[in-house]
């Protein structure tokens, strides 16, 4: 048997692929489950995902498995995915051909989606610089400085307009580059050995859109067909990902603000029937953040027509980044973007890009809710479309929050149904803000304070909650159950995205939820910050660190852990899980966190076990190169069992080394894992 078949890790307990269509069980949060009976109860016929997700079944086992071919016009092929079974594609294409390409065109498609996201600040950025987008500026002026001077860019003597252009020149230039040099947003944030990983491996990306391209034209007909291959020019595009999303971070907190510790509330009951409701989603700030001033400007006017005034909330990504800098509340995530709309209470919603259902064009039908779409790359039909311009940013988000009002003076005494729950959510730890917490305890190296306790065995470790939800499991179950059972494992816990989410709607993030869910020595952790830093508010259980894009954050945290610990990422007690992924900038960013070096569990089954050789590159085989590799694994209650033991072995390990190093008194191995 090759090794990779044996998978010890990675190992796919018997559960079927998808969960019984029909199940009535069809997500954890309460709000939800109301949302969807009281849609019946009022005899309405809309549809949803969760019915649409029914109506699919069942799918088509060749597209399941990764083994449906059809990227030319001779096709679809497909291959048998039983391992006795040599079919081949009409051009000769194997199965592992077939299954590698059709993997990293959803990196290249995560990758664009990031990166045109990044691209979209950099250049508000250079228009706030030139003067060119009167109604933004420049909010954190510091981390401009820290930025810059991480890019190796002069500071002294430069006004801030003068550093704001380079800055956002330098990442332009990351777009842009004809040379082979690679990106210094990737370069300038990772670990010595990662840098010299990637340069020997040939996956260091120059030009993000480059990588992107290059990718596309290496998997169409009569290009690559050696799987490794294809796989490493995938990790290549991954890591444009993570270029794009950490100029999308860096460059968002110098125009809005880097995050701090914040209040406020999540989940349906948010929306409150007396206000005009507005609900911000997608991803990109630069629409959101207006809406919000133009909501604050204009409620007066929101006054006239009866109702107490403008209230925005947020959903998905965008949602994330205001709750994250502006304290706003959190409607839902991804799955309940509709059952939002259900509640009859929303006047408009504004969309920027990504994660947008078209069917929420079809269900405002039924409660007069105003569609908005701002992007030109995102339009939906029968929508309202303006085509958001930077340089009158604030003039048009007015003119969107005036077409809200409206739709609240039509709502007048119609039935309206939030189903009323809300939680209260401690957000706004971005890197800064955490190592602001660890700073209380230790001003010198904030960091050693995590790390130390990792050492000393008072937590396991630290874990990264990612990702999306996705319908082949029940709404949020996945992500709470693998959060709770580490909880009690003392394991450190930061979210991200829709998993955030669903911490936040679930009242994960509170000190409450320290006091019910944490082991003795994470409760320990935890409760020693509070005592040194006092924040207000108290720490939660799970700290979110922000939207997608902000996974970047948590990469600087690992990045900071490994300096701290003088080894590289491979070697840090760090874990990634994605308990519900759907979307395909989540493949593109699990793919960057197994490259720089963690296990990275998924708790749905990617269209990849059409091919054992393809799976083992991601199981195992990985691990071998990088020190990173993925876990396949649906169960939620097992998924956390080997997530505990990719920690624990991780300390074992890093405890052993330590000890040898001592005893011999060399220097520990940084970067062998
Ligand atoms: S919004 S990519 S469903 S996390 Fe960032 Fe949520 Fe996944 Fe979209």
């Amino acid at each position: 048997m090759p090794r990779y078949r044996n998978t010890v890790v990675g190992k796919i307990t018997d559960q079927t692929r998808l969960k019984r269509p029909g199940d009535p069980k069809r997500s954890a949060d309460p709000a939800v489950m109301e949302g969807l009976s009281g849609l019946q109860e009022r005899g309405l016929k809309a549809t949803t995902s969760y019915d649409r997700f029914v109506a699919q079944q069942p799918q088509c086992g060749f597209g399941l498995t990764g083994v449906c071919c059809r990227i030319c016009i001779q096709g679809p092929c497909r291959l048998s995915s039983r391992s006795d079974v040599h079919q081949k594609g009409i051009c000769g294409a194997t199965e592992y051909t077939v299954v590698a390409r059709n993997l990293v065109r959803s990196i290249a498609g995560g990758s664009a989606n990031h990166s045109d996201h990044g691209r979209h600040i950099a250049v508000t950025l250079l228009e706030i610089a030139e003067g060119k987008a009167p109604d933004y500026k420049i909010t954190d002026p510091e981390k401009l400085r820290r930025v810059a001077t991480r890019l190796g860019i002069e500071t002294e003597g430069k006004s801030e307009q003068e550093l704001a252009r380079e800055v956002a020149l330098a990442a332009l230039e990351d777009y842009s580059r004809a040379s082979d040099e690679p990106s210094r947003f990737l370069t300038t944030t990772i670990t010595e050995g990662r840098f010299k990983k990637f340069k020997h491996c040939n996956v260091l990306p120059s030009n993000i859109y480059r990588s992107i391209s290059e990718l596309m034209s290496q998997t169409v007909m009569g290009m690559d067909a050696d799987p490794v291959n294809i796989i490493f020019g995938g990790i290549k595009a991954a890591l444009a990902d993570f270029a794009g999303e950490h100029i999308a971070t860096d460059l968002a907190d110098i125009i809005f603000g880097t995050p701090r510790p914040t209040v406020t509330e999540s989940n349906l009951g948010v929306i409150d029937p007396e206000y005009v409701n507005i609900a911000t989603h997608g991803h990109n700030p630069t629409l959101s953040e207006m809406v919000v001033e133009a909501a604050r400007e204009l409620e007066g006017e929101a006054k006239k027509a009866g109702a107490k005034g403008v209230k925005v909330v947020g959903i998905c990504c965008t949602g994330n980044e205001l709750l994250m800098r502006k304290g706003v509340a959190l409607a839902a995530n991804q799955a309940s973007q509709e059952v939002a709309i259900m509640t009859g209470a929303l006047d408009a919603i504004v969309v920027d890009v990504q994660c947008i259902q078209p069917s929420l064009r079809t269900l405002s039908e039924c409660f007069n809710t105003r569609v908005i779409t701002t992007s030109q790359i995102a339009k939906i039909p029968g929508s309202y479309h303006f085509d958001f311009q930077e340089s009158k940013a604030l003039e048009q988000a007015k003119e969107m929050v005036r077409l809200a009002i409206g739709a609240y003076r039509e709502r007048g005494s119609r039935e309206v149904s939030v189903p009323q729950h809300k939680q209260k959510t401690t957000a706004g730890f971005s890197l800064e803000a955490l190592m602001s917490l660890f700073g209380a305890i230790n001003p010198e190296k904030p960091v050693k304070v995590l790390t130390d306790a990792i050492e000393n065995g008072e937590i396991k470790g630290v874990a990264l909650f990612a990702g999306c939800n996705n319908l082949k499991q029940p709404q949020d179950h996945a992500h709470l159950t693998i959060i709770r059972e580490l909880a009690k494992n003392d394991v450190f816990l930061v979210a991200t995205g829709c998993s955030a989410g669903a911490c936040a709607k679930a009242g994960l993030m509170t000190p409450a939820a320290v006091d019910a869910f944490a082991g003795e020595g994470l409760k320990k952790f935890i409760k020693r910050l509070e005592e040194a830093a006092k924040p207000e508010a108290g720490l939660p259980l799970v700290f979110h660190m922000g939207s997608c894009v902000d996974n970047s954050r948590v990469a600087d945290l690992w990045t900071a852990m490994a300096e701290e610990m003088g080894v590289d990422v491979p070697r840090v007690p760090f874990v990634a899980s994605a308990p519900e992924a759907m979307h395909e900038k989540a493949v593109a960013i699990g793919t960057w966190a197994v490259a720089m070096g963690i296990p990275v569990h998924v708790g749905v089954m990617p269209p990849v076990e059409g091919s054992g050789l393809v799976y083992g590159i991601l199981t195992q085989i990985a691990h071998d190169v990088y020190g990173g590799h993925f876990i396949f694994e649906r169960d939620p209650e097992v998924a956390a069992r080997m997530l505990l033991d990719a920690l624990e072995y991780r300390a074992w390990k890093l405890g052993i080394h330590r000890h040898a190093a001592k005893k011999y008194q060399t220097s520990i191995m940084a970067s062998s894992w």
